[in-house]
Order: structure tokens, then C-alpha cells, then sequence
């Protein structure tokens, strides 16, 4: 093309922003614009979030191929969705924090300075919508307005994430709106790296080998490319609501946490408490926000499953959002035994993405029922029996579906400037050593086993089965600055918390006996771990103090009801000093990488267990 038809282009693609554009703040036009004209769409479509622009765009997906309507009478207003086979997670090792200095990002992310990543990107994005429509998304992390809430908008060339982002926050004008000239939001470009030529036919899920996702934590943008999927492409859950929030909290007194939040009530005495609690990835963390008590005496409401946003109120306590509006659920293992919850949650309305299809129009996958059906359309589009000898859904199947069809959500969930705290909770996956339940001995200790939370490894294919995997605060791949400095903030957070602060547990749901199975029942059963908690926070049980924290003292546990769990107490609390001060070993070398930037409290905490472990 020639400098002035070029030029020309150019011109024609800024006015069809703006003649598009709902809203005259000047700092977005530019931004929109500036984007528009290295991406090079042939449209633009500014989101209002309304059912009509929902409406419109499924249907042109349908049309397209690239979502399957689902049976209207099993699954009234929802679809189906299928990935390119090599884009189906988030790609942690194409991650990066873009932070000027390295040393910011810290040892356990990727980092390149932000020029160097600009230069890098620039030529990518460089007409990378070409042939295809460039969406404005205004989005609202938490209720516009609301003491904690954050605003961002996502620019993509993908109508799917479009979708995802309608269910995953509040979408539209209001968020638009609330972004005023000059006001703090978060600037996130997403493209799946895939421009089509004049008259080229699209594919079903456009998508790159190459991938990019990078975060700009000094200037509040994150930038992704190549991937269509998840956590890669709805900008504003990993990408912005932990990762970039992370950096932002630390510099303005709150913090972005990778946690679920629930609701329990006392159903005698009526008064309410709120927990938030961090585990790893795929460890149940949306099981626990919708638990059926299997006590009598407790009601559990739901608030969020993945993650919260803390700041301390006026009244000097924690208080708590969601700041999402829709859950990206884990499919497989997700059914009708072990989350009536969430079943009945996604009646409808639903975006599920590499599941199987049924041969009537509706969705199944591994763990939905007990029984497997005879035949299906696996997660690739091919012809499945149970014989077929693979897996019908990807493991990593997905339900996007709106937080408000929740049959459980809390009220708390509208809240405007959040709920206050009353415990935090921090669990792994382990197998060994950690009991069913521990109380920190004070904030600094709480901070120290939130740095400490570990899963054995449980595949060969993941490295030596049994070597503890290190997951701190379970944001191992969703901090957005170094770890080390991270632990700093939680520990001047509770500093300046004081008595206000929530008092945090450790909890391990997966502790297996000698003969190699599982000593907990898990699931409902937990309300059991969760009364212990709350009946620690009023000060009605005593406890008892052991080295790693106090767990409940004989009789505290309510255990009614559950068969044969007497003879397995002693394995689910046994702590063997041998075998802790082995850990502390393997915590020392962890601490290390981290070098003087690790804070000395965490360093006295680690001495401090050492030394009650001995005595
Ligand atoms: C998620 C994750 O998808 O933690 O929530 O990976
Ligand atoms: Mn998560």
C-alpha cells in the first residue's frame, strides 16, 4: 500500500471508531483509536451488554460454526463451544510481567523489560484483526461504584470472549460510564493472532501456535495473544483481577487474592460470618463456595468462587468482594453427587466449552452422572462410545455461567463496599504431614503458612511423585510482582489490621492414611471443619496448642454421623516432628531463591517452628 492510501486507512478506521463510540471521555477514544489502527479491523463494535447484543452475536456464531446451539428444552439459552485442539489452557510458560526492573517480577514469573516486550508485540498486533470485527468490552470488577470495585475494558477480536466476558463481569454501558477522564482503569488488548485475507474462510476457533500474555504492571495493561481460551482471553479474571490487581493493591493498601468467598450463618443464633479461603488450582475451590452442610445448625450462601478482592473498611476490619459475575467452572468432577450446587446452577443460559455432546442436544462429561452414556460427539467433534478408550470432555473442559442463577448466592454478593472478614483459610493437596485443620498462632504465623501451602506431586509426568509442589497463597502463577515483596504486603496488612484482622487457618481436605486412601470424607462433611473455625473465632473452644498451630481439642470436632472416622482422628492430626522438620528443610531451599528480599518475620517464623518442633 502507498504512504497516502495508508494514510488513508488509517483515517477510515479512526472514524469508524468514533463514529461508533459510545462515550466521549478523550482518553478512551485515543487509546480505542490508536489500538484500531495497528489491529486494522474491518469493524468495531462497541458492547453494551444488553440481551439483544447477545442475542445477535450467538447467532452469528451459530451460523458461523463456531458455537452449537444446545437443546432449547434441556438447556434453554446455551452452547457449546470447541477449541482448537493445542489451545486449551492457560499457557504459563508464554506468562510474562513486564515490570521495569526484574527484579520486581521476582524468581517464579517470567520477565522482559516492556520496551523490549513493546518491540516484540507491536509488529504481531500489526494488523492482527484484519478480516474480522474488533469489540470495545467496558467492564465493571465489582458493583459500579462500589468502595473496591476496579474498571477495565477489553478490546478483542473474539466474539466467544465476548460472550465468556458478558457472564464473567458486569458488562456495558455502566462500566463505560464510570470510567471518567483522568479516573484509574485498566487498558487490556486481547487478539487471537489469526487475520483473514480478502475472501479467506475463518475456522471454527481461530488461534496461534505463538502465544502471548503480558502484563504491564506499571502502566495497568495487559496484552495477550495467539489464545482464545480462558484465562488467556477473558483479560479481566487472571489477567487483571489478580495479576495486575496484585500490583495495584500492594500500592494502594488492598489486596487481590485468588480465593473463594462464602457466607455461613449460625441458624440458632441467626448471625452470619464470611470466610475466604485459597487453594490451588482444581482443588475444589468451587465445591467449598457451594457446600451442603452435612450438620444440622449452618447454612452456607456463596459469594465467589476463584476470587476476592480485601481492603480494610472504615471500620478498620477486612471487607471482601467478588469482583467477578459468573463462574469458569472446572467441568469433569463436577456433577450431581459431588455439586448438586453447581448443577443446578447451570440450567441454562450456559457457555460450555470441550465437553461432549449428547445425542439429544445436551452436555455431559466425565463425573456429571454415574452413568456413562452409550454414545456422544467428544470434545474434538468425533464419535464417542465407552469403549472409545479416551477421555469424552478435555480435562480442562469448561461452564461459563452467571453467578446470579446460583440457587445459594448469598445477598452479600450486591454488596456494595463488600463483607467483613472473620477467617481466612489456606489449603493444599497433602497427602502427608498437614492435619485436617490448623489455627495460625498469630497473623505472622497465618502469613507464613499462606507462603508454605505445597500439593505433592501426583503424576510421574509432573516431576517425582511425592515432591512437594510450592503453590504460596495458591498465586504461584498469578502474582503480578515478586512473591517475596507480596508476603511483605499481607504481613503490613495485618500490621495495620490489628484486632480487626480475620484469623487464618490451614486446611487439608486430602491427608491419606497408611493403607493409601483419603481419612476425610470431604465435601458436605467439611461444614464439620468449618463450625471448628468459626466456634475458634467467637472464643467458645479452647484448642489445643500444638508446634505447627492449634488444632481442636478432643471433642471439639463435630463428628456425629460420620462411620468409622474415630479410628482414623489420630492419622488425620498426627503431626511427626520428624517428617516437619524434614519440610522445614525443603522451606529453607524455597525461601532461598527469594534471597534478602525475603521478609525477616518469615524467616523467624520458619526458626520459631523449628524450635517448638524440637522441644
Ligand atoms: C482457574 C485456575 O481457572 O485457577 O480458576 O486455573
Ligand atoms: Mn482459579
Amino acid at each position: 500500500m502507498g504512504s497516502a492510501s495508508a494514510l488513508e486507512a488509517t483515517a477510515a478506521i479512526s472514524t469508524m471508531v468514533r463514529e461508533a463510540a459510545t462515550t466521549e471521555n478523550p482518553e478512551i477514544l485515543q487509546w480505542v483509536t490508536e489500538v484500531a489502527e495497528l489491529t486494522k479491523p474491518d469493524a468495531v463494535v462497541w458492547c453494551d451488554g444488553s440481551q439483544d447484543e447477545w442475542n445477535r452475536i450467538t447467532s452469528e456464531m451459530v451460523e458461523a460454526g463456531s458455537l452449537i446451539a444446545l437443546n432449547k428444552d434441556l438447556r434453554p439459552g446455551s452452547f457449546l463451544a470447541r477449541s482448537h485442539p493445542g489451545d486449551v489452557a492457560r499457557v504459563e510458560d508464554r506468562t510474562f510481567i513486564c515490570s521495569e526492573n526484574e527484579a520486581d517480577a521476582g524468581p517464579t514469573n517470567n520477565w522482559c523489560a516492556p520496551a523490549e516486550m513493546k518491540a516484540e508485540l507491536m509488529p504481531l498486533f500489526d494488523g492482527s484483526m484484519r478480516g474480522r470485527t474488533m469489540y470495545i468490552v467496558p467492564f465493571s470488577m465489582g458493583p459500579v461504584g462500589g468502595a473496591i470495585t476496579q474498571l477495565g475494558i477489553e478490546i478483542t477480536d473474539s466474539p466467544y470472549a465476548v460472550l465468556n466476558m458478558r457472564i464473567m463481569t458486569r458488562m456495558g454501558q455502566a462500566a463505560l460510564d464510570g470510567i471518567t477522564p483522568g479516573s484509574e482503569w485498566v487498558r487490556t488488548v486481547h487478539s487471537v493472532g489469526a487475520p483473514l485475507e480478502a475472501g479467506q474462510a475463518d475456522v471454527a476457533w481461530p488461534c496461534n501456535d505463538l502465544k502471548y500474555i503480558t502484563h504491564f504492571p506499571e502502566t495497568l495493561e495487559v496484552w495477550s495473544y495467539g489464545s482464545g481460551y480462558g484465562g488467556n482471553a477473558l483479560l479481566s479474571k487472571k489477567c487483571f483481577a489478580l495479576r495486575i490487581a496484585s500490583v495495584m493493591g500492594k500500592s494502594e493498601g488492598w489486596m487481590a487474592e485468588h480465593m473463594l468467598l462464602l457466607k455461613l450463618t449460625n441458624t440458632e443464633t441467626g448471625k452470619s460470618y464470611h470466610i475466604s479461603a485459597a487453594f490451588p488450582s482444581a482443588t475444589g475451590k468451587t465445591n467449598l463456595a457451594m457446600l451442603q452442610p452435612t450438620i444440622p445448625g449452618w447454612k452456607v450462601e456463596t459469594i465467589g468462587d476463584d476470587i476476592a478482592w480485601l481492603r480494610p473498611g472504615p471500620d478498620g476490619r477486612l471487607r471482601a468482594i467478588n469482583p467477578e459475575a459468573g463462574f469458569f467452572g472446572v467441568a469433569p468432577g463436577t456433577g450431581e453427587s459431588t455439586n448438586p450446587v453447581a448443577m443446578d446452577t447451570m440450567w441454562g443460559n450456559t457457555i460450555f466449552t470441550n465437553v461432549a455432546l449428547t445425542d439429544d442436544g445436551d452436555v455431559w462429561w466425565e463425573g456429571k452422572t454415574d452413568a456413562v452414556p452409550e454414545h456422544l460427539i467428544d470434545w474434538l467433534g468425533d464419535e464417542w462410545t465407552p469403549e472409545s478408550g479416551k477421555l469424552a470432555a478435555h480435562p480442562n473442559s469448561r461452564f461459563t455461567v452467571p453467578i446470579q442463577q446460583t440457587p445459594t448466592l448469598a445477598d452479600d454478593w450486591f454488596e456494595q463496599d463488600g463483607v467483613p472478614l472473620d477467617a481466612i483459610l489456606f489449603g493444599g493437596r497433602r497427602a502427608t504431614n498437614v492435619p485436617l485443620v490448623a489455627q495460625s498462632l498469630s497473623w505472622q504465623h497465618g502469613v507464613f503458612m499462606g507462603a508454605t501451602i505445597s500439593s505433592e506431586r501426583t503424576a510421574a509426568a509432573e516431576g517425582t511423585v511425592g515432591e512437594l509442589r510450592r503453590d504460596p497463597f495458591a498465586m504461584l502463577p498469578f502474582c503480578g510482582y515478586n512473591m517475596a515483596d507480596y508476603w511483605g504486603h499481607w504481613l503490613d496488612m495485618g500490621e495495620k489490621l490489628g484486632e480487626g484482622a480475620p484469623k487464618i487457618f490451614q486446611v487439608n481436605w486430602f491427608r491419606k492414611g497408611a493403607d493409601g486412601s483419603f481419612l476425610w470424607p470431604g465435601f458436605g462433611d467439611n461444614s464439620r471443619v468449618l463450625d471448628w473455625i468459626i466456634r475458634r473465632v467467637e472464643g467458645e473452644y479452647e484448642g489445643r496448642q500444638t508446634a505447627i498451630g492449634t488444632l481442636p481439642a478432643q471433642d471439639e470436632l463435630n463428628l456425629s454421623g460420620i462411620e468409622q472416622i474415630e479410628d482414623k482422628l489420630d492419622e488425620l492430626f498426627a503431626i511427626d516432628a520428624e517428617s516437619w522438620l524434614a519440610e522445614c528443610n525443603l522451606t529453607d531451599e524455597f525461601f532461598a531463591q527469594f534471597g534478602d528480599k525475603i521478609p525477616s518475620a518469615l524467616v523467624a517464623e520458619l526458626s520459631d517452628l523449628r524450635a517448638r518442633l524440637s522441644a
